[in-house]
């Protein structure tokens, strides 16, 4: 694993590595905002309230009575490939490894909601965490000790695959990934899928917390063009060579196996295209056979490389099932996350 910050843990995977379509625990990215709560299962609580008929407490066991659903699903943290935006961006420098596809056991955050009672006239549903702390200079700073929250739009938090989650990989969550609940909101970038829960509120008015207008957010232009910020959300389509790694040394005139993973928030991948020519032609890749709805799908290309040596500039282009393909050129209006621009990576034949 590649450590980005010792305190608290931000390790990514070294995702020239990949080789499972389930991403191991311990292999699986981890991205904190705040030091990692100390928390007991048996004294944990989750307390439901705001706009709400009944507002209500309950424990680690009562949660996990009221019924569990196994889901699939890929996280990719929204600062994902921040190393490669020009200028550089002053958060986490990921590299490619900041994403990973896990099974996740839980209850659907749905059945918590309907037991409270929404209120007409609810809006957002804010997700908090035990986890709090100070964000200072460079960045914006916060009010203050901040917890970390993030809200759904309320038909979004009622989607059946929205979970509250105690399992990882069939075993209890780590301490890093959110012990003992997280959310897991499966076709979101991370952000929304909130560790160490505390608290659910229902609102009757837009959210705008620090991690949705300060940070994890993009300008959103109208239809006269005025820019105006707005939370990100779904993930967008995106792929990833993970083989050969930038700079590799391949060998000339022989066969290498490309290799890599591409997914998209909502939907299926279509196509993957491979270009070993910096973007002059392209190639369609062989998708894995490995299909699973809100996960990702490995690919392959079976590349001739050249007979002689040379640089070459490698590319990977996904498509997704709404025909939705990733773009040449970076949208400056996604300030520092959502980066699924095509990427170069340049490889040595020899
Ligand atoms: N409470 C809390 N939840 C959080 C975060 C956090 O800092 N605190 N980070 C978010 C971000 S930005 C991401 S990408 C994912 C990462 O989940 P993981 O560390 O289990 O990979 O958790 C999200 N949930
Ligand atoms: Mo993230």
């Amino acid at each position: 694993m590649i450590t980005r910050q010792v305190h608290p843990p931000n390790i990514e995977f070294p995702f020239s590595s990949l080789d499972s379509f389930i991403t191991p625990t311990e292999r699986f990215y981890i991205r904190s905002h705040f030091p990692t709560p100390e928390l007991a299962a048996d004294q944990w609580k989750l307390r439901v309230e705001g706009h709400v008929e009944r507002p209500f407490e309950l424990g680690y066991d009562e949660l996990r009575k009221l019924g569990s659903v196994d889901q699939t699903a890929l996280l990719e943290c929204a600062g994902n490939s921040r190393i490669f935006l020009k200028p550089p961006q002053i958060g986490v420098r990921w590299e490619q490894g900041a994403v990973g596809n896990a099974k996740w056991t839980g209850t659907p955050l749905s059945l918590l909601l309907a037991r409270a009672g929404v209120k007409p006239g609810a809006v957002d549903v804010i997700l908090e965490g035990y986890d709090k702390g100070r964000i200072e200079a460079p960045s914006p700073p916060s009010p203050g000790e901040i917890h970390f929250a993030r809200s759904l739009p309320l038909a979004k938090a009622q989607e059946p695959q929205v979970l509250l989650a105690w399992k990882m990989n069939g075993e209890e969550l780590t301490p890093d990934h959110g012990y003992p609940v997280r959310a897991i909101v499966a076709g979101w970038y991370g952000m929304a899928s909130i560790k160490w829960l505390k608290r659910i509120i229902v609102t009757d008015k837009p959210f705008d917390g620090y991690f949705q207008t300060f940070s994890y957010s993009m300008w959103r232009r109208d239809e006269r063009g005025v820019p105006s910020l707005a939370p990100i959300g779904p993930i967008d389509v995106k792929s990833q060579i993970a083989r050969p790694a930038a700079y590799e040394v391949v060998p000339q005139g022989s066969r290498y196996r490309v290799f890599g993973a591409a997914w998209s928030g909502n939907t299926d991948i279509a196509k993957v295209e491979i270009s070993t020519d910096g973007g002059v032609t392209w190639n369609v890749a062989t998708l894995d056979a490995k299909a699973a709805p809100l996960s990702w799908r490995l690919f392959n290309f079976d590349w001739q490389t050249p007979q002689r040596a040379s640089r070459v500039t490698l590319m990977a282009r996904a498509t997704d099932a709404l025909g939705r393909a990733q773009a040449m050129e970076r949208d400056h209006d996604r300030r520092d996350t959502m980066i699924t621009h095509v990427q170069s990576i340049p490889v040595f034949v020899r």
